[in-house]
């Protein structure tokens, strides 16, 4: 059973709205608790997304409502299960972060890396999913320990998955992946860096924050086929550009990141860090073949 603030984040409606599509439409009907807090259930929280599913599609609310009341399951259809089940979902990471919920946190993070298409894990559900942790946190909904404790279980899941990957073949192209001097926000080229080596390259992971000499350094070492970085925030503009200036004489350099658009001279790699990685993957075995 969730609380009307778990609703609420489960569902991205705002706890106001879910009371008056309660009162006007009777679209759900909440238990209460002994203190007469509203409770809701699974298939509450489903009505709610289908809900506001349709509203954002364009639908008036008073007819949304009468569809999902007459047959939820018609409606649903209307949208595509998958695309509700993925809406509510985006919303788990932060709803964990906001009541430190370590069960529901571990089942969200080893029920997603499951699926079988680990580009699309990272696309359509962990990076959105970060990315609304961090408006919950700017929101006041979650608090910095409650950010932290999140990112660190996707960041130790993360890691686990790209050790446990095959180090791929012996003298196939290497990548190397990592971040540039003062940038900690490891999560996307960490994402990156995993897809990539589930699709058969080699990778060497440096991880974040590397000083500018230690790259040069490892790029002379390793002459890999490609240099992959990222410009996560603004303020880690400087430092991307001054490691893609000393990387690209020697060696393909490839950006993503928020930011990797004012970064002129690598080649972007865009904003879906798993197809990125699985675009890369093909052009390097591509190449061998
Ligand atoms: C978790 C987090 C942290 C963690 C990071 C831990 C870790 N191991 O990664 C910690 C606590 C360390 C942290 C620290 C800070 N953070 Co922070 N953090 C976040 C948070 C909540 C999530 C980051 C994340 O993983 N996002 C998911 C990613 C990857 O999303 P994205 O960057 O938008 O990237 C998109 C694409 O470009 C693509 N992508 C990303 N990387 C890559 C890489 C490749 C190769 C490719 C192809 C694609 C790709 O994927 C995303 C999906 O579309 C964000 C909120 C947010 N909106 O992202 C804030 C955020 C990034 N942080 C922010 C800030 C300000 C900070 C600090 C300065 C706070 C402080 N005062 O200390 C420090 C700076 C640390 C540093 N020196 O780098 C701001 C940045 C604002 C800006 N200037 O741009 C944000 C946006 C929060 C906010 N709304 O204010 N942070």
């Amino acid at each position: 059973m969730y609380t009307v603030g778990r609703a609420s984040q489960l569902t991205g409606v705002p706890r106001q709205t879910l009371r008056s599509w309660e009162q006007r439409y009777a679209l759900v009907a909440p238990q209460r608790t002994q203190g007469n807090y509203r409770l809701y259930d699974d298939e509450a929280v489903r009505r709610l997304s289908v809900m506001r599913e349709l509203v954002d599609a364009g639908w008036a609310p008073h007819e949304a409502a009468r569809r999902i009341v007459d047959d939820v399951a018609a409606a649903t259809a209307r949208l595509g299960d998958d695309e509700v089940t993925v809406a509510a979902r985006i919303d788990d990471l932060a709803a964990c972060a906001e009541d430190f919920d370590v069960p529901r946190l571990e089942h969200a993070l080893a029920e997603a890396f499951a699926q079988p298409d680990l580009a699309s894990v990272v696309d359509d559900w962990l990076l959105p999913s970060m990315v609304r942790l961090g408006a919950a946190w700017q929101r006041g909904l979650v608090t910095v320990a409650g950010e932290h404790f999140v990112t660190a279980a996707v960041h130790r899941r993360l890691a686990h998955v790209f050790q446990t990957l095959p180090a791929g073949p012996r003298g196939g192209p290497r990548v190397v992946a990592g971040l540039a001097r003062g940038s900690r926000h490891e999560i996307g080229v960490l994402a990156f860096a995993t897809v990539l080596r589930s699709r058969g390259i080699a990778v060497t992971y440096l991880g974040g924050d590397l000083p500018l000499d230690a790259w040069v350094d490892t790029v002379r070492l390793l002459a890999p086929a490609a240099v992959v970085l990222a410009a996560p925030t603004a303020d880690d503009l400087p430092a991307v550009r001054e490691a893609v200036q000393a990387l690209l004489p020697m060696t393909p350099v490839l950006l993503g990141g928020a930011h990797q658009a004012e970064v002129a001279g690598p080649r972007h790699l865009g904003h879906r860090a798993g197809a990125a990685a699985a675009a890369l993957a093909d052009e390097l075995t591509s190449v061998l073949s």
